[in-house]
């Protein structure tokens, strides 16, 4: 395995001092400085922008899941008075340089089928794109729509993945099959031993388990504004997009632009959750149709497309063996995925599955008899791609929820069970059996916490007492722990899994010369306050407040490199680049301090913003006065250039792994299937924490999403291919009043790995929460012969399994087994 010769924890980078050093900033639970615009409305968001002469582009999208594209008539259109231009896909046909890109091939021999912004030949899900209109208003563009003429021959939908499989019906005729690819990762000692482990051990439990389709919802719905600059060919494209810098490279890439000439910008950014770490078939619209009319294009999504052209998420069929011996150990663990692409692959879609890939024996002692394959098909449905956790929520499902099958066959409690296969404090840095590294990890500890912080033993006691027979409201307790890999990187264990881009992060650091702050950061963030959070890692470091520290992103020009935010790795990555950065400014600011106090550099101290030398106290320069001198550059020592501003580029030695415990209590309403979260508790260990207010938010907001999957959302399609959940009184998104108070629980585990002891928390709460949640509705009803049920858990599918359990107890041969 390539992946354990590439990873390794770098121990000397971490050390207490300094974490401990600074202005105590760190730590602190600071308001955040971004809100104060998003609450009263002053942020600027892509569809806000005024821009004169702008042009209006609206998109006609299939309303068949297959179907041939027999002709495209745009004449109607363009006779509408504020139209100027209509095209069908096949006009455009000849704009592309290449077709819609996929980073992340995941084997050699992987088929991805050719797409372009607009369906030329076929359409292949309700919501492709066929034909665009260009108008002078948003509302006359989309008016337009309605007399395009298109001829379609409707094929057969494709919406079940297991005939996907068969290859019935060929969704791409250019590559002639449905499958996308089958990637393997078999861990063994002995070719046989998951088999072995199968055949022979104590108890195995078979399982499988539906990941259902979520639209991921942001917020903000995307918008495009794409701006051809009057001199020298440039281009401005202003997006919702989570991922300014890869947007640019792969627009330059797919539309020939040379990427000098690429500016990628990223007003306010509503949230995106995975779902704006995408190029576009909109963005690449824009940008094209832009350049070839020279003039400013822009786009704006509505709710009912964001739900059929956005991506979406899960959408996976899983099966899963888990064997163990008498006492409960695990001996073996056999997984077999089938993942549904949707109609064709964006961005990172083949990777997703993979992602999971190494995480299905969550936080346990794995033995080497583990086989995995996943099998990705195409269907006729809207794309998935990352969604909040990508594959990683997926695998913790699989392996919670499948724990709990096994404590319940083994008749012993599920946090028992889980104890007894954690992996020991004492064994990190821990090899495991996928040949990863993690670097550090506690889980009786937060384990233990989450359990001290519901009473778990009183818990089971009142659930005895409540769940007898004939009790119409049932109490279920569910415990899920996990283990996250985020921060992906370093870039060759990447490259070692086919992904194209790397995992690196960029920071700039510097200090103006009236001792004002400014870090540039390569990470872009829709939500999660890195201006608040890198603002204080630069002010404990430099000893000021963090309203001195600005923070510069989401703008090529301004910030031209970087890897953007997504899989939690802003922090562990991008955050530690700049506590890196700040350090060599500090470094250059010494040398500076030591020749203009004439003190050698090494009896120099730092603290509070003054450099002071060691056993003179009155000796000392303010940061500010060396800022000013570096400034003049009248009095430099020789070796140093003018100005304190340094650049860093971070490549991680390992990923960051956070874990954790989360319990739930629920109470099901057997006579409605109605569920009520009552109580919800989530230890998630992240290791140091910049700004625990904003953890919080991070985790309710992540608890809520996989609680929101374990309960609620489901993109629900017909047997013809028509997504019947696109607008919010379908697709059950969580109102305020759905969802528990959640109570979130100490335990910190500083990373060996960096500086700064930090690991990401962005989806730690959404992989903690749907198997816990779905673990205590089980739970509740494991006592009325329920053994499992689907996602979402809502009340009609609760109802009727109640229903089904007590006739298959009512049947006669069951009622003589159980008596
Ligand atoms: N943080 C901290 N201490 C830690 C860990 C994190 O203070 N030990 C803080 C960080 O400083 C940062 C925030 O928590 O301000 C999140 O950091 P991190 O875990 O590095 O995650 P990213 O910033 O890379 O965010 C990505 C992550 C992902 S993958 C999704 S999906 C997601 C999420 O963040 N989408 C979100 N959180 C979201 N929050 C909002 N509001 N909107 C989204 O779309």
């Amino acid at each position: 395995m390539t992946i354990i010769d590439n990873l390794t924890t770098d121990n000397e980078s971490a050390s207490d001092e300094s974490i401990a050093a600074g202005n105590g900033v760190l730590g602190q639970r600071i308001l955040r400085k971004e809100d104060p615009a998003l609450l009263t409305g002053e942020a600027i968001f892509t569809n806000d922008m005024k821009v004169p002469g702008a042009l209006h582009l609206a998109v006609l999208r299939s309303p068949y899941a297959h179907a041939r594209i027999v002709s495209v008539d745009v004449s109607g259109a363009l006779a509408i008075d504020g139209v100027l231009h209509a095209y069908s896909g096949a006009d455009l046909a000849d704009q592309w340089a290449a077709p819609m890109p996929c980073a992340w091939p995941v084997t050699d021999d992987m088929k991805n089928p050719a797409h372009f912004p607009l369906a030329a030949t076929k359409a292949a899900y309700v919501g492709d794109g066929v034909a665009c209109v260009l108008a002078t208003s948003d509302a006359i563009a989309r008016d337009a729509l309605e007399a395009i003429g298109v001829e379609y021959e409707p094929l057969p939908a494709v919406i079940d993945l297991e005939q996907a499989l068969t290859d019935d019906v060929v969704i791409h005729d250019d590559i002639g099959t449905n499958v996308s690819y089958t990637w393997p990762l078999v861990i063994e000692e002995t070719e046989g031993d998951c088999q072995k482990a199968m055949d022979t051990s104590a108890h195995v439990v078979k399982e499988r388990y539906i990941q259902q389709r979520l639209i991921p919802m942001a917020m903000e719905p995307r918008a495009v504004v794409a701006i051809p600059q009057p001199y020298g060919g440039d281009m401005t494209l202003y997006s919702s997009t989570q991922v300014p810098h890869i947007l640019k490279v792969m627009t330059a890439l797919t539309l020939g632009i040379p990427e000098q000439q690429m500016r990628v910008v990223c007003p306010a950014v509503g949230g995106g959750f995975g779902s704006k770490l995408n190029v576009y078939a909109e963005e690449l619209l824009c940008v094209q149709l832009a350049r070839t009319l020279k003039v400013p294009v822009r786009w704006n999504e509505e709710r009912g497309e964001n739900a059929q052209a956005t991506i979406h998420g899960r959408a996976q069929i899983q099966d899963i063996e888990l064997a163990a011996d008498e006492n409960g150990k695990i001996t073996g663990l056999r997984v077999r995925l089938l993942g549904d692409m949707g109609a064709y692959l964006q961005l990172v879609t083949p990777g997703v599955p993979l992602l999971g890939a190494f995480l299905y024996g969550g936080v346990y002692e794995i033995p080497k008899a583990f086989d995995f394959s996943c099998t990705s098909v195409f269907t006729t449905m809207t794309p998935t791609d990352a969604y909040r956790g990508a594959g990683r929520p997926e695998a913790t499902y699989a392996i919670e929820h499948a724990m709990d099958a096994l404590a319940h066959k083994m008749g012993i409690d599920p946090l028992e069970l889980r104890r007894r296969n954690f992996i020991p404090k004492e064994s990190f840095p821990y090899e495991a059996y996928t040949g990863l590294v993690y670097d550090s990890g506690d889980h009786d500890k937060a384990a233990t916490v989450a359990e001290k912080m519901v009473d778990y033993a009183a818990l089971r006691e009142r659930q005895k007492t409540q769940n007898v027979a004939g009790a119409t409201k049932r109490l279920g307790i569910g415990v899920s722990t996990y283990f996250e890999m985020c921060g992906l990187a370093p870039s060759r264990v990447l490259a070692s899994l086919n992904y194209s881009a790397g995992g690196w992060e960029s920071a700039t650091v510097r200090v103006l010369p009236t001792s004002k702050i400014q870090v540039v950061t390569g990470t872009a963030p829709h939500g999660q306050g890195h201006e608040t959070a890198w603002s204080m890692i630069a002010a404990d470091k430099f000893g000021v407040d963090p309203a001195d520290v600005d923070v510069l992103h989401s703008d090529t020009a301004i910030a031209p490199l970087g890897l953007d935010t997504y899989g939690s790795r802003s922090l562990p990555v991008g955050g530690v680049a700049i506590s890196m950065a700040c350090d060599k400014v500090i470094d250059k600011a010494r040398k500076i301090a030591a020749h203009q106090m004439e003190a050698n550099e090494d009896d120099l101290e730092f603290a509070g913003g003054m450099f002071s030398v060691k056993g003179s106290p009155d000796k000392e320069m303010p940061l500010a006065a060396v800022a000013f001198e570096a400034f003049t550059a009248h009095d430099l020592p020789d070796d140093v250039e003018p100005n304190l501003e340094v650049q860093v580029t971070y490549d991680p030695p390992n990923f960051s792994w956070p874990f954790g415990t989360h319990i739930c209590v629920v109470e099901i309403d057997t006579e409605t299937g109605e569920t009520e979260v009552l109580q919800y508790v989530a230890v998630d260990d992240c290791g140091n924490k910049v700004n625990p207010l904003i953890v919080d938010g991070q985790v309710h907001g992540g608890v809520i999403q996989g609680l929101a999957q374990a309960l609620f959302e489901e993109a629900a399609y017909d047997s013809d291919g028509n997504l019947q959940t696109s607008g919010l009184a379908e697709y059950l998104v969580p109102a305020a009043s759905d969802v528990p108070s959640i109570t979130t629980g100490e335990s910190i585990t500083p990373s060996p790995t960096n500086s700064l002891g930090v690991k990401g928390v962005g989806e730690a709460g959404t992989i903690g929460a749907a198997p816990c949640v779905m673990n205590a509705v089980v739970d509740a009803l494991s006592g009325l012969g329920v053994h499992d049920i689907d996602m979402p858990a809502s009340p009609l599918k609760v109802w009727n399994a109640i229903q089904e359990a007590q006739q298959a107890q009512a049947a006669p041969n069951n009622s003589q087994e159980n008596q």
